[in-house]
């Protein structure tokens, strides 16, 4: 048995999918949780994903969901893992307006079922266990100070964000209260070309990619004055793993320290193919927030010094591999239309 064994929830997401690349690379064997879907949901892993027969496999996936205790209990017992990272969540903002009790579910109490189980698990059997809570810059909401630290006060701003207040704290209860190696990652935004296409930046980029090969005429958005300490999510679950590898629990702002606005995203995005974003945005008021976050700007200063952690991807680096990787997604849609295919695109877009 290979005493680095991790189990990832949300393994089938972005973050995830980042996080199970790195630690194979480490030489972990990976478990992660997946849910029952009527399609397939792994394609974000499918290149790392092995027969489990294989003598090589190092990844090894599992049914299970944040909202049903016992498969979450069965799961700890069954991988016995040294190391858990909690990324599973119901993560759209705009969403969790629609579905804030399936989001509290999920993302609130979802955390507290999976700490139950390990908590029984370190009791029964002796094991250690290091947890590690998916904590999120949504938590500081209408911000209180800027920059953001871990000091910082919370006052989150949409049912995701509370929910994740309610995941951070019990987090850190059942450090104290059991001796749990439990930490947090407050994480400000982080982007990939395997970013969800409903969130801003990768709705953007699928666009720019799409108008850029006549595939889309425009792209229906929101508020463009917001902003967001964009970084690119290879960097950030670095950020993850290293939190574990500390002697002591803690919690760690992870940011770059740059704040830009929707707007600035559009600009450079379009700017990149040679096209002026004002010629292709339409303002769609669907796509606004009941409560918006204006201003995210993170302070990773504690994660620089104590983990040794830092971003190497920039914003202009972010913004370019996002939309390069999209131009060549939607010459290969465009391929597939030219030869008679059917191509589906989402049609609500969040
Ligand atoms: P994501 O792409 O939306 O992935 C979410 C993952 O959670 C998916 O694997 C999804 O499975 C899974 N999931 C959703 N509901 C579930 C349930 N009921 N049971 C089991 N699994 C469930 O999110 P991400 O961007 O990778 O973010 C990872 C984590 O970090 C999340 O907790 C998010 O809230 C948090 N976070 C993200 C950011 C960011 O900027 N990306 C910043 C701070 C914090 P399916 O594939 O089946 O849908
Ligand atoms: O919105 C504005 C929107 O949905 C960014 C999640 O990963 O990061 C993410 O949450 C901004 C907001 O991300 C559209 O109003 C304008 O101001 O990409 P987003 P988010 O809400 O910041 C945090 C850290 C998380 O933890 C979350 O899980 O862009 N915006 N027009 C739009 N946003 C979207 N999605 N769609 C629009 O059309």
């Amino acid at each position: 048995m290979n005493p680095r064994r991790a189990l990832i929830t949300g393994i089938t997401g972005q973050d995830g999918s980042y996080l199970t690349e790195f630690l194979l690379g480490k030489g972990y064997e990976v478990h992660g949780l997946i849910r029952r879907s009527s399609s397939f949901n792994t394609s974000r892993i499918n290149h790392v994903y092995r027969d489990p027969h294989e003598a090589s496999a190092g990844l090894f996936l599992h049914y299970a969901d944040m909202t049903d205790p016992i498969c979450l209990s069965n799961l700890i017992q069954h991988v016995k893992p040294t190391e858990v990272y909690n990324l599973a969540a119901q993560s759209h903002v705009r969403v969790s307006f629609d579905q804030p009790i399936y989001t509290g579910d999920v993302v609130a109490l979802g955390a507290i079922r999976l700490l139950e189980a390990i908590r029984d698990f370190q009791d029964r059997w002796g094991y250690q266990v290091r947890y590690y809570q998916a904590s999120s810059s949504e938590q500081f909401g209408k911000v209180v100070e800027t920059p953001q630290t871990e000091k910082t006060p919370f006052y989150p701003r949409s049912p995701y964000g509370v929910a994740k207040v309610y995941a951070h704290w019990i987090t850190i209860n059942y450090r104290e209260s059991y001796n749990l190696h439990a930490s947090c990652g407050i994480l400000f935004n982080h982007e990939s070309p395997r970013r969800g296409e409903t969130f801003l930046t990768r709705k953007i980029s699928r666009a720019v990619g799409r108008i850029k090969h006549g595939l889309q005429k425009s792209v229906f958005l929101g508020n463009l004055e917001s902003k967001r300490d964009w970084g690119f999510a290879g960097d950030y679950v670095r950020a993850m793993w290293l939190m574990l590898q500390q002697e002591k629990p803690d919690d760690y702002v992870v940011a770059t320290g740059q704040t830009h606005s929707v707007r600035e995203f559009c600009e450079k995005a379009f700017a990149h193919v040679g096209l002026d974003y004002r010629d292709f945005i339409q303002i769609d008021p669907r796509y606004f927030r009941p409560a918006e976050v204006d201003l995210l700007l993170g302070d990773s200063t504690k994660a620089r010094t104590a983990l040794g952690w830092q971003p190497k991807v920039d914003f202009q680096h972010l913004v370019t591999m996002m939309v390069d990787a999209d131009l060549e997604l939607a010459q290969r849609e465009k391929t597939l239309i030219e030869a008679g295919h059917a191509v589906s695109t989402p049609k609500e877009q969040a």
